[in-house]
């Protein structure tokens, strides 16, 4: 497989980086955290989206890989923001269901942090709705689980969208719903959109679970999210993901 080769030469070569989201608390508008999204500098073709090469590893069972690879570099970048004195309070790194899978992860996990000299507390997991759907004496529920209890911070990704039940998230320990973005798109211009999502966060707020609204694109989306209280927000309209060196700009322009 050409791709699959080309991609595990770029990752040696360090080509594959995750750049960084921020996404802020809608209540005091601080950076809450970080959302790591892996992108590919190719020296032919320009930045490759993660849609374009991840399934080449996912089929190869080279996931692991790139998860090292994007755990490194946000540790990496976690460091150097704290050594320029900027407040990043941690960054999210979307684990796939195959890495999720793997017994040696959380020792691994620990490992890298005590390496850094970084707590748990530094780290978000973010994992799909459909993966969590499983048993609780799975071992994707036990890696969860374990992650949480190191201090990991666990958000479901792409909330609303997937098949997982809401008895799925008493088997899985889960601090926030990430409501996925078809669910906050023109909530400033459609009064459906807005019940729906005021939904969505009537039900996280039972369950005791933080929000944090994707795809905010327009201001007028983020002021209604605040108003509805949701906690966090992430999208196009609050700033794109970007290299490391660049989000710390980004980081002391908007303290
Ligand atoms: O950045 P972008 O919107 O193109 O990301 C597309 C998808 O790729 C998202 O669903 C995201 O979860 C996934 N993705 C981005 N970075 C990583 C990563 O480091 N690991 C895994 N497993 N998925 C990622
Ligand atoms: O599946 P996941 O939620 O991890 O995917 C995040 C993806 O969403 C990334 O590829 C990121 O580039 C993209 N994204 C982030 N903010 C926005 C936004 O405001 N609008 C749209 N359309 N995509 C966004
Ligand atoms: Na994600
Ligand atoms: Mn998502």
């Amino acid at each position: 497989n050409a791709l699959l080769s080309e991609v595990e030469v770029a990752l040696a070569k360090g080509q594959i980086q995750p750049w960084y989201q921020p996404q802020l608390c809608t209540s005091t508008g601080e950076i809450s955290g970080v959302e790591a999204l892996v992108r590919w500098m190719h020296p032919q073709h320009g930045i490759i989206p993660p849609a374009r090469f991840l399934s080449a590893l996912e089929e190869a069972g080279r996931m692991g890989q790139l998860s090292e690879a994007v755990l490194h570099h946000s540790l990496t970048a976690l460091r150097s923001w704290d050594d320029e004195g900027l407040h990043i309070p941690r960054v999210s790194i979307n684990f796939s269901e195959a890495e999720l899978r793997n017994p040696r992860l959380v020792d691994r996990l620990k490992w890298d942090l005590d390496r850094f000299g970084l707590p748990a507390s530094r780290l978000g997991v973010e994992v799909l709705e459909t993966v969590i759907a499983e048993s609780p004496e799975g071992i994707i529920a036990r890696n969860v689980s374990d992650l949480a209890r190191l201090g990991c911070r666990i958000d479901l990704d792409d909330f609303g969208t997937g098949h997982a039940s809401i008895g799925a998230l008493r088997r899985v320990t889960v601090h926030r719903l990430k409501i996925d973005r078809s669910f906050v798109t023109r909530i400033d211009r459609s009064e459906d959109q807005r019940r729906m999502l005021a939904a969505v966060l009537g039900l996280a707020d039972r369950l005791g679970l933080e929000t944090v609204a994707e795809g905010v694109e327009s201001s007028g989306e983020h002021a209604l999210l605040a108003q509805l209280g949701c906690d966090h927000a992430q999208g196009f309209g609050i700033a794109r993901p970007m290299p490391a060196p660049q989000l710390a700009d980004w980081a002391r322009d908007h303290a």
